[in-house]
């Protein structure tokens, strides 16, 4: 057997010219390819590239297609945008065909737009698709905002999708798997998915966006896999569950402002356990839920943007999920450090140690300067420097941190 031809390295000018005939160039051969954009640069696009049949919408990009072979576009941190000009006209980024394949590497996708009747604003892919470091940020459509994936092949990792303006993932069948991202702020729900879909939801962050967290709309042949996820604080339901199949296992559940955990129809069927779910009104075949506040202290921040929660001191997510929950191959939690300490996996998205907790600011060490941002907000209720369960900054909080003084986050 040959060995594999390594992709061919295409590098790619900080303008949207060299960026289009790249794309051109890498669809024009089977072989692979991968792009390398200017690092931190902005493709301002201004003009949709094509204009395909159908009610889709228009594309800024050439689409992927199926015999141009793999495609790897490494964004070295760039951002491919739709210009914010004046009448600068609705298009998305791209269109993945049916057989194509694309992966997307640290970069972010802004301002895309297919109003009023496409579908994905930022991305429409009936192919093969990866987001790994990449933000889908501020998109607009007719359905999935963000992403909208039709009978596609999805992974996303490390990723972002944030402030869409309707549901951020729309997933309509296929396959999507998605691991230590945060799904936040759309204007509907974060995911949303339907037509016999196969989802797959670990260390990941669903939270404040303005319709339900995630939400599986009927169609008897869904599956979701939810691990390991922190859902918290959506508009309406946390996780809103019609006929289909569902696993639920190691999540925190909370403060959405419906139900946490819905079972719209008496078509699913549950299974798992070891979650806190702090409304558990409808979710009750679930077992060995613990029905609790979850205690997390105020939101964090890791090296890739993705957001999460981390429970306090104290916290019953704390050595209380089952590690046999985990899907094969988790060694990692949402902060790209070890998935089990204390011998058992913590529940929701980020495993607890102390040396994280009292890294405040983000360093990656704990230091004075962490104890003196607890310092500056002993008497204040600041949810980022109460480290603890009584919900008041005091030297307690503060002694937290010199407690671990020195110390590496794991
Ligand atoms: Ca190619
Ligand atoms: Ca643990
Ligand atoms: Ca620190
Ligand atoms: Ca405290």
């Amino acid at each position: 057997m040959a060995a594999p031809a390594r992709a061919a390295i295409i590098n790619v000018p900080c303008n949207v010219t060299d960026l289009v005939n790249a794309i051109n160039t890498a669809n024009g051969t089977a072989a692979a390819d991968r792009l390398e954009l200017a690092s931190n640069c902005i493709y301002p696009l201004s003009a949709a590239n094509n204009n395909p049949t159908g009610i889709n919408g228009d594309n800024g990009l050439p689409q992927i297609v199926s015999s141009g072979g793999m495609l790897t576009i490494d964004g070295n941190g760039a951002t491919i945008e739709r210009s914010d000009a004046e009448n600068t006209p609705n298009f998305r980024f791209f269109q993945v065909n049916q057989g194509a394949d694309l992966t997307l590497v640290d970069l972010t996708l802004d301002n895309g737009d297919v109003r009023p009747v496409g579908d994905g604003g930022a991305i429409l892919s009936f192919g093969d698709l990866a987001l790994d470091r990449t933000q889908v940020i501020m998109n607009s459509a007719s359905v999935g905002s963000g992403l909208a994936l039709f009978d596609a092949t999805t992974v996303i990792r490390d990723s972002v999708i944030d402030r869409n303006g309707n549901n951020g993932i729309y997933i309509d069948g296929g396959e999507v798997n998605i691991a230590r991202s945060s799904i936040s702020a759309n204007l509907s729900d974060g995911v949303f998915m339907q037509g016999g879909a196969q989802v797959t939801i670990v260390n990941t962050t669903v939270y404040n966006n303005v319709g339900d967290g995630i939400d599986s709309d009927g169609a008897p042949s869904d599956i979701i896999q939810l691990v390991n996820s922190t859902v918290i604080n959506n508009g309406d339901v946390g996780v809103e569950l019609h006929d289909g199949s569902y696993s639920l296992s190691n999540n925190i559940l909370a403060n959405n402002v419906a139900n946490d955990c819905r079972e719209t129809s008496t078509g699913a069927v549950l299974f798992g356990g070891s979650n806190i779910i702090e409304n558990n009104d409808n979710c009750a075949d679930l077992s060995g839920t613990l029905i609790v506040d979850p205690q997390l202290t105020g939101q964090r921040v890791n090296a890739f943007g993705v957001r999460y929660y981390l429970p306090s001191l104290g916290s019953f997510a704390l050595n209380n999920g089952n590690n046999n929950a985990l899907p094969s191959g988790t060694t990692q939690d949402i902060t790209n450090g070890p998935r089990i300490l204390s011998s058992t996996v913590d529940i929701g998205a980020v495993e607890f140690s102390r040396a994280l907790l009292a890294d405040v600011n983000g360093d990656g060490r704990v230091t004075p300067a962490d104890a003196v941002f607890v310092s500056n907000r002993v008497g204040t209720t600041s949810n980022t420097a109460n480290l603890n369960t009584d919900s008041v900054v005091n030297q307690t909080d503060a002694n937290i941190v010199l407690g671990t003084l020195g110390q590496s986050v794991p």
